[in-house]
């Protein structure tokens, strides 16, 4: 069984990438950051025997997306399942104050991104005859919180392509998963405000959050299910959390 993961540098991407790995899965994983990409592939490698593939580009980057994935050796294009997880909040703010900079990374990036490596990857799952998309959404998918409007507009957009993907897919056997996480502590809130780790931490003050390993159990459940069934749209919380906006904390 053949994986691609984007985003397998860190948080979701790098825990899905360690547990498909146990399980003897040969991967595709990618990132930007070269170094950190090298050091997972070698380690996963070494540790369970399995093939991984590292390939570095930025998924905004459409040439680069075909470049690079269209160069891909055959045997990594027989791909079982692909796993659009690359992404990112930028910034916390209201529509009037926020930075239009910071919008284009996040359409850019939780969009077009993870349209530019479907467009690539999908025909071959077609050619195959078979194939298993995995879109990692969010809570932000499901409803709107302060000052997250267009974080939240990218994962809704996520939502959307997701059903519009299912609805294509459809006579070709291809199937097709959203998994939507609330709350968890991977580097994510650290992207979001910029380096400021005092403020990325205060996100998990007073709850138990999501671990990374948590989403990877649930995407590779998802992966394992019955050729017959497909697992649509997954919400995870962390018990504190009813939906985007309603968080009990404790004292
Ligand atoms: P991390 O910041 O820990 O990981 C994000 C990953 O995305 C990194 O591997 C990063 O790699 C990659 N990435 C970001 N931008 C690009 C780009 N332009 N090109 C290629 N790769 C990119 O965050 P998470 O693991 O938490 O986030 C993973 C996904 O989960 C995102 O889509 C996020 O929106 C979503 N999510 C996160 C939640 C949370 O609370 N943490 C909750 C719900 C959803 P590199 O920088 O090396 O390129
Ligand atoms: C990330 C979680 O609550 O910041 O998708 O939207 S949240």
């Amino acid at each position: 069984m053949v994986a691609l993961i984007t985003g397998a540098t860190s948080g979701f991407g790098k825990a899905i990438a360690e547990l498909f790995a146990s399980k003897q899965w040969n991967l595709v994983l990618t990132g930007r950051r070269a170094d950190r990409l090298h050091e997972l592939a070698d380690r996963l490698t070494k540790l369970y025997g399995v093939g991984v593939l590292p390939l570095v580009f930025d998924v905004r980057d459409r040439s680069a997306v075909e470049a690079v994935l269209g160069s891909m050796p055959l045997e990594y294009r027989a791909l079982d399942v692909l796993v659009n997880n690359a992404g990112l909040a930028a910034g916390l703010a209201t529509v009037q104050e926020s930075d239009p900079e910071d919008w284009d990374v996040m359409i850019d990036t939780n969009v077009k991104g993870l349209l530019y490596v479907s467009r690539v990857i999908i025909p071959w799952m077609i050619e195959r005859g078979t194939g298993h998309v995995i879109n990692i959404g969010s809570t932000a998918a499901k409803d709107v919180y302060p000052s997250g409007s267009v974080y939240c507009a990218t994962k809704h957009a996520v939502d959307a392509i997701s059903k519009g993907m299912r609805i294509d897919l459809l006579p070709h056997g291809i199937k097709v998963t959203n998994v939507n996480p609330g709350a968890a502590e991977t580097e994510f809130s650290l992207v979001r405000f910029k380096g400021d780790q005092e403020r990325a931490s205060k996100v998990y003050d007073g709850i138990d959050p999501i671990r990374a390993e948590d989403i990877a159990e649930v995407v590779y459940f998802a992966a394992t299910r019955p050729p017959h069934i497909v697992l649509n749209d997954i919400i995870v919380t962390p018990l504190a959390q009813a939906s985007s906006s309603y968080i009990h904390r404790k004292a």
